[in-house]
């Protein structure tokens, strides 16, 4: 007889009076209000076509230093030459503080580590805007956060312009023509075509992100038709909604002169001498974004210098970035706060509550080197169940029982309402800044609605009805409830990543918590990139969770809303056969968010959502547990900082503040240059040129 049975025939009948009377009580109230925030700052909201255009202009500039070194040395092109034809151009009506100067550096400080340059591959760079800097996209909405409500769509990024078919089944694309990448090789539908044929259909690689061929709509096809030209086809009508999945971090081509041939495909390599062909150590990996790596120092630093090639200029004709380098110091998040704030570092997304007190004080003195920017609470948690019961992370016999449990929802609404959200959030800080969060979409997003957000509120004895109910009691008296007929104890793992103090907080306060309830829960913190690959591989049986940007912005990772396809959930995935077993409530979820990717009614897309809301928090999910506001750090010597940049909505800061139009005044340079006056070398040669 095994152990931990939880077959819910058995406890079924186990339904004691207890469970019927919590069951009859109703155990929701209204949604609490978030306390009020003030200092929040506020964007000054354009339309798309005042940030930028596609033009020729009658004349390009660069760095001097450029010209008289490489230039006139023959060692690379005149710049004009370098450009596409129409190169991108970013309006200075929209830069705050207008055309800016050469020079410079950000120094971020960050608490990833690379893993290698093979994004597409599925290698991370560490985060904190390496790979945000280094992959350019086919659209782009990091800045849509400073764009009109009613004119929301994604930006034009290397695909400059596009038109859908008659019948809205087919999307053309023209990309950016004659943009070259970082090594001088042309950027063609080549690179396009190889990331959407050998990374996104081939199952054997895991794009970093997480691109899936459901991500842009089950049965979705692509082909290149020229050079510069690429046509999707949708089984929807006019599904626009896939145009944000074009952004990053789902359509960023790597490049394909230099990825391809170590692709299985086409060498010997396996798919794991793919994934791994670029180590950390290899320079100047050849991009589309403004900066290339020419110097990593392993558990030090990355440094990266302009791209002699980056296809984006100002209205003056500068070819951008204004910086010349970027330094990213391999530290902690929580360090990242801190040097930011001293003036050591030059950039942070504040975005671990227990630091806020510590930078409000530091920032608020006059000498402060850094100002802080909050946005609104666009940072939450969640605890997520894996919900898959047929075998998506080949969990044992104990695992096994323990998702059977998450898949009831009487267990699920248990654990819920023995949270107590108030004292989590105060845990991490007290003030104005923490909220209840009941789960599912935002407070303060556009398509929230509190109306239709059921929230259960902390009630400990209900709790333990709820579990008595179902058949967990405590039969051996150790404290720790028991599987039904004598089973093993309730014991269930608990993922977090360590890289944040929030997380492994939030989860020992989870934990805590659980006490009271009679579960054993166990901590699993894993470092980011291990913790990234459990949460992937499904091995968890809980999660900690940062919410994604599908919480806040709803258009931007629509598909991770629920489980669209067989790899689209954070967490319930395919098991064995590729299948996945849906709960009645997921299926209804996935016919909701499928039908709002296909219609563009915003009055049918705001219903839809209000309907998602209402069946995500009724049935509890995940376990909202608390959401509150970041700040912006930045050092106060850079020019061109967009009002109101959230530090995540859409993307990331890194990717909002348009890093390669932000400038220092000559003024008020600082002299951080590691490599001055020089340019990338080749791919593969050490250092820059
Ligand atoms: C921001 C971001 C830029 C990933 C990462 C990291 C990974 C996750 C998440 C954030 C870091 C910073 O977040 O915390 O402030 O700089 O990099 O990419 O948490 O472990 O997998 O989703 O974005």
């Amino acid at each position: 007889m095994r152990k931990h049975a939880m077959a819910l025939g058995g406890a079924g009948l186990m339904l004691g009076v207890s469970l019927m009377a919590v069951q009859a009580q109703d155990l929701t109230a209204a949604v609490p209000d978030a306390p009020a925030f003030a200092a929040q700052s506020q964007p000054n909201f354009v339309s798309l076509s005042d940030i930028l255009e596609y033009k020729a202009l009658p004349e390009y500039h660069e760095p001097a230093w450029v010209t008289s070194k490489y230039v006139d040395a023959g060692t690379l092109p005149p710049v004009a030459e370098r450009l596409p034809k129409e190169p991108l151009v970013y309006k200075t009506g929209d830069m705050p503080d207008g055309i800016g100067v050469y020079g410079d550096t950000m120094r971020h400080v960050i608490g990833g580590r690379p893993e290698g340059w093979n994004y597409i591959g599925g290698q991370s760079q560490g985060w904190g805007g390496i790979d945000i800097g280094l992959s350019e996209c086919l659209t782009r909405t990091g800045p849509l956060f400073e764009v009109k409500a009613d004119e929301l769509e994604p930006m034009p990024n290397l695909a400059k312009s596009w038109e859908w078919s008659e019948d809205g089944h087919e999307l053309t694309m023209h990309l950016i023509e004659g943009a070259k990448w970082s090594d001088g090789a042309p950027f063609t539908a080549d690179d396009v075509m190889f990331y959407w044929n050998d990374n996104v259909l081939d199952q054997n690689v895991s794009p970093l992100n997480g691109a899936t061929p459901e991500t842009f709509g089950v049965g979705t096809t692509l082909e290149a038709l020229d050079d510069y030209t690429i046509k999707w086809t949708f089984k929807e009508v006019r599904p626009a909604q896939y145009l944000y999945a074009m952004a990053y971090g789902t359509f960023c081509p790597g490049p394909s002169h230099i990825l391809k041939p170590e692709h299985p495909k086409y060498s010997s390599n396996t798919y794991e001498q793919y994934k791994n062909a670029f180590p950390p150590e290899y320079m100047n990996i050849p991009v589309m974004g403004a900066w290339v790596p020419v110097e990593y120092r392993p558990d030090d630093i990355v440094v990266m210098r302009r791209n002699p090639y980056y296809w984006k200029v100002d209205e003056a004709g500068n070819q951008l970035p204004y910086l010349n380098e970027m330094h990213y110091r391999l530290s902690t998040w929580a360090d990242r706060d801190v040097q930011a704030v001293a003036g050591s570092g030059d950039f942070s997304n504040l975005e671990q509550a227990e630091s806020f007190v510590e930078s409000l004080k530091r920032s608020a003195e006059d000498s402060a080197p850094a100002r802080l920017q909050f946005g609104a609470r666009t940072i939450g948690y969640s605890l997520d169940f894996n919900l898959s019961a047929n075998g998506w992370g080949e969990p044992d016999e104990r695992g096994q029982a323990v998702r059977e449990l998450n898949r009831n929802l009487d267990f699920r609404k248990a654990i819920s309402i023995a949270i107590d959200r108030q004292r989590l959030g105060d845990s991490l800080v007290r003030g104005p800044f923490t909220a209840i969060y009941p789960g599912g979409l935002f407070d303060g997003t556009a398509f929230y609605d509190k109306a239709s957000t059921v929230y259960y509120p902390f009630d400990l004895a209900a709790a333990n009805n709820l579990l008595d109910g179902i058949g967990l009691t405590d039969t051996d008296g150790n404290g720790i409830r028991n599987y039904p007929d004598g089973g093993a104890d309730v014991e269930i793992t608990l993922l977090a990543n360590t890289e944040y103090g929030t997380d492994t907080n939030l989860a020992e306060g989870v934990i805590a918590m659980m006490e009271p309830l009679g579960l054993r829960v166990i901590a699993n913190f894993q470092q980011g990139n291990a913790r990234d690959d459990m949460q992937q591989s499904g091995q968890f049986d809980w999660h900690i969770r940062r919410q994604g940007s599908e919480m806040v912005s709803v258009v931007q990772g629509t598909a991770n809303l629920a489980p669209t396809g067989p790899r689209t959930s954070w967490f319930h995935r395919a098991g064995t056969g590729d299948v996945l077993d849906l709960l009645p409530f997921e299926q209804e979820l996935v016919d909701t968010v499928n039908a709002f990717i296909a219609t563009s009614d915003n009055a049918e897309r705001v219903d839809l959502m209000k309907k998602f809301q209402h069946t995500f928090t009724e049935n509890v999910y995940s376990v909202g547990l608390t959401q509150y506001p970041g700040a912006l750090i930045i050092n106060k010597r850079f020019a061109n900082i967009p009002a109101g940049a959230p530090i995540f909505m859409f993307n990331w800061a890194e990717d909002n503040i348009m890093r390669e139009r932000v400038f220092v005044p000559t003024d008020k340079q600082g002299n951080y240059e590691l490599h001055p006056e020089t340019l990338p070398g080749a791919p593969g040669s050490d250092g820059a040129m």
